[in-house]
């Protein structure tokens, strides 16, 4: 494992005392049904006084998404998504924080690299030509996350013969792409990619085996299960109501080997690690 991971102006421990503090990652949404309207210059304010409240709150990171990636949903035109993300990057920019961008688009990266992001986010796993090559020349860090098909198609027939292994298998070929490209293995944090054409019971097996995924590729794990259908699955909830078990989820990530949990209620979600790390570290 490095010692430690290399986010832009940021770097995090990923051994000694300080690496016993779990990352909350909080989701900053800018996508036109998440700025309920009016308009693009109150969408920004919106965005910037969320952001700074998830900071206020405890948040290390916030990742900012321009692509709804919910299952089923239509992929964004490249002109549509630097309008929806670029303008939210320049506003943060300022903040005392690492500024993650969500993103699948070789060109979206480069924008969002010359605009100073910490942090891209791949849920394509940095696969689309050019993607490499767009991060190559930076000290970013890197979010390599696992998706069965696509976001159109992938919770039509989830199959795996074994999902621990084939999701190790799948980041280990890209772990292996990305430093053959010259990419340093400090940039990089590995996600299972929870809903990502998966079942629930794909969820779950992955879930409790994230210190395998870790200790096989010796890099950080990044958890993204806030609000999902997986917590909806087991509590019964609608999307409104899966706060308590988003947060059961991110706490049995953290135990279950987790440096990074990605997640939309950051207040929460904080308290509760906080008494669990109060709990369980002398
Ligand atoms: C992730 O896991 N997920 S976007 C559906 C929901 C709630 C939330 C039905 N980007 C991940 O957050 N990046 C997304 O309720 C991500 N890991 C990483 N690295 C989907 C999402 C969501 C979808």
């Amino acid at each position: 494992m490095p010692k430690n991971l290399q986010c832009g102006r940021f770097s995090f421990a990923l051994e000694g005392r300080e690496s016993t503090h779990p990352i909350v990652m909080g989701i900053l949404n800018v996508t036109p049904d998440s700025f309920s309207d009016g308009g693009r210059y109150q969408g920004l304010e919106f965005a910037l006084s969320h952001a700074e409240e998830m900071i206020r709150d405890g948040a290390l990171m916030i990742d900012i998404g321009g692509e709804s990636t919910r299952p089923g949903s239509p992929s964004v035109p490249l002109a549509e998504e630097l309008r929806r993300v670029m303008p939210a990057l320049y506003a943060l920019k300022t903040l005392d924080v690492a500024l993650s961008v969500d993103t699948c688009k070789p060109e979206v990266m480069r924008e969002a690299l010359i605009a100073g992001a910490d942090m891209i986010n791949d849920i394509n796993g940095f696969r689309a030509p050019g993607a490499i090559e767009a991060v190559l020349d930076s000290d970013c860090g890197l979010c390599v996350m696992h998706m069965q098909a696509t976001p159109q198609t992938m919770q039509q027939a989830p199959s795996y013969a074994d999902v621990v292994d084939e999701v190790i298998g799948f980041l280990r070929g890209r772990v292996e792409a990305m430093t053959a490209a010259g990419i340093a293995r400090e940039r990089i944090c590995l996600d299972p990619g929870f809903g990502f054409g998966k079942t629930v019971e794909h969820n779950y097996a992955l879930l409790r085996h994230l210190k395998r995924i870790r200790d096989e590729l010796a890099l950080p794990v990044l958890a993204g299960m806030s609000r999902k259908s997986m917590i909806g699955a087991v509590t019964g909830r609608p999307v409104e109501q899966r706060v308590a078990g988003s947060i059961g989820a991110a706490l049995a990530a953290v135990a279950h080997g987790a440096r990074i949990v990605r997640v939309h209620d950051v207040t929460e979600t904080t308290d509760a690690l906080k008494v669990w790390h109060a709990a369980t570290n002398d």
